[in-house]
């Protein structure tokens, strides 16, 4: 990480700085004397990291334009109320880790290492941040902290964009903003391309990932030291979001699935309205997103802190699968293979456990084995052959229905020039460190 510190000291300094410095499109950012949040600025930037994917992406380019717009604000008032506003697109943080709205990034490739970076962020409403708090503004204080040397007012882009060097390249696809394209009609798509970079993660995103997992390990741990027979399952959620966001979570990676007796059988059950009742197992399938990165973790334990022998047999199957597939990961080999591993230890070992059937029947293993995890929760990159840095799911799981029983086991696996290192290890993964956990309570 740059050492950009965004204590208010520091972002006062920096003020003082840029309004000395004085750009001629500059907000009167010398007004502000006290600056207690930083929401338009976010974290600091790795400016090192932004700066070598955007060299890699245009090298891939050769020669045209790039423009990527950033995300939008939703109206809070008109869409989603429950939730945050904002979160910034995938493709812009990528390449800037700026969580700034309605900017844009132009980037020209002439051929041979000229390349030519343009962030064109919107002006600075004083009126408006008495609302929403401090925005990055087109002045020296976006240089500092983003790493590009040239930051324009939005104003200027149309004109910048039609001048372009053809051809142009725009995010296309789905959940993209659709700004991009009407302003460049005829545009290639860059979303393949940036998607494909995204598949093997840098050392800052691998930095990025390990923490959104230990937020998730936290939550998970939060959540068995909480639970208590006749206990409903939003408490148990509301115990394992508290140990989210008491650990510098962002935002949750996806709906929690807190899941009680008969609804551990449903795969992505989150009502989470269920009283438990004493015997219950519950999965916990729920993770923490930090520095726009999420975990992917998935906990079964017994609502009273004792497996039974039944659900222990069950749980024990589903761990030696997902321990197989685990000792199988190394470069080259594919998801769909690390699945017949899974499966295939599971037919070995079911004995009659799983009745007439094996238990990596589709009647009870009923998913895929895994997936890679990112920006996204279900991340880009499913189909390639592992590669050293990219981070993937194992999640093998057996669910009877008639039984009411469910078992779900989730860890993220960095894949390693020598094979897999577990990351969320540190949540209790076995029968006997869940129950100690839980017997301490
Ligand atoms: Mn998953």
């Amino acid at each position: 990480m740059r050492t950009v510190l965004l204590t208010s000291v520091a972002i006062v300094a920096l003020c003082a700085q840029s309004a000395s410095q004085s750009a001629g499109s500059a907000a009167p950012i010398g007004a502000y004397t006290v600056i207690p949040q930083l929401p338009g600025m976010g974290r600091p930037v790795d400016t090192a990291a932004v700066a070598a994917r955007r060299r890699a992406l245009l090298k891939r380019i050769g020669r045209g334009t790039v423009l990527i717009p950033a995300a939008h604000e939703r109206n809070i008032e008109q869409d989603y109320v429950q939730d945050n506003d904002f979160r910034q697109d995938n493709t812009f943080y990528y390449l800037t880790e700026l969580e700034t709205q309605d900017a844009f990034l132009l980037m020209t490739a002439r051929g041979q290492d000229s390349l030519e970076t343009v962030l064109f962020l919107p002006p600075r409403t004083p009126s408006q941040e008495r609302w929403t708090g401090l925005r990055l503004g087109p002045d020296s204080v976006a240089v500092r902290l983003s790493g590009i040397p040239t930051v324009l007012p939005l104003d200027s882009l149309d004109t910048r964009v039609r001048g372009a060097l053809q051809p142009l390249y725009t995010p296309q696809g789905r959940g993209r903003s659709s700004r991009a394209p009407d302003m460049a009609p005829n545009s290639l798509n860059v979303s393949t391309i940036v998607d494909s970079m995204r598949v093997v993660k840098d050392a800052d995103e691998i930095s990025r990932l390990r923490r959104a997992v230990d937020i998730s390990v936290a939550g998970h741990i939060a959540a068995m030291r909480a639970a208590r027979a006749g206990m409903y399952e939003y408490e148990l959620e509301a115990a394992l979001e508290d140990g989210f966001r008491r650990n510098g979570a962002d935002r949750l990676g996806y709906p929690s699935i807190v899941g009680s007796g008969p609804n551990t059988t449903t795969l992505h059950y989150d009502v989470n309205r269920r009283k438990t009742e004493n015997g219950d197992l519950v999965v916990i399938d729920a993770a923490a997103e930090w520095g726009q990165y999420t975990a992917d973790v998935t906990r079964t334990f017994p609502i009273n802190g004792k497996f039974t022998l039944r659900q222990k047999a069950i749980y024990d199957l589903v761990l030696g699968a997902q321990q197989a597939a685990f000792d199988a990961v190394r470069p080259g080999v594919t998801m769909r293979q690390l699945d017949d591993v899974a499966r295939r230890y599971m037919r070995e070992h079911s004995g009659n456990l799983c009745g007439q059937l094996t238990c990596d029947d589709r009647e009870f293993f009923n998913h895929g084995l895994g997936h890679p995890i990112g920006m996204d929760v279900h991340d880009v990159g499913i189909g390639r052959p592992l590669e050293p840095g990219m981070v993937i799911t194992l999640e093998p799981g057996i669910y009877i229905q008639a039984e009411q029983l469910g078992v779900r086991i989730e860890d993220d696996v960095l894949v390693t020039a020598k094979g897999g290192e577990w990351l969320s290890a540190g949540a209790p993964r076995t029968t006997d460190a869940i129950e100690k956990l839980m017997s301490g309570r």
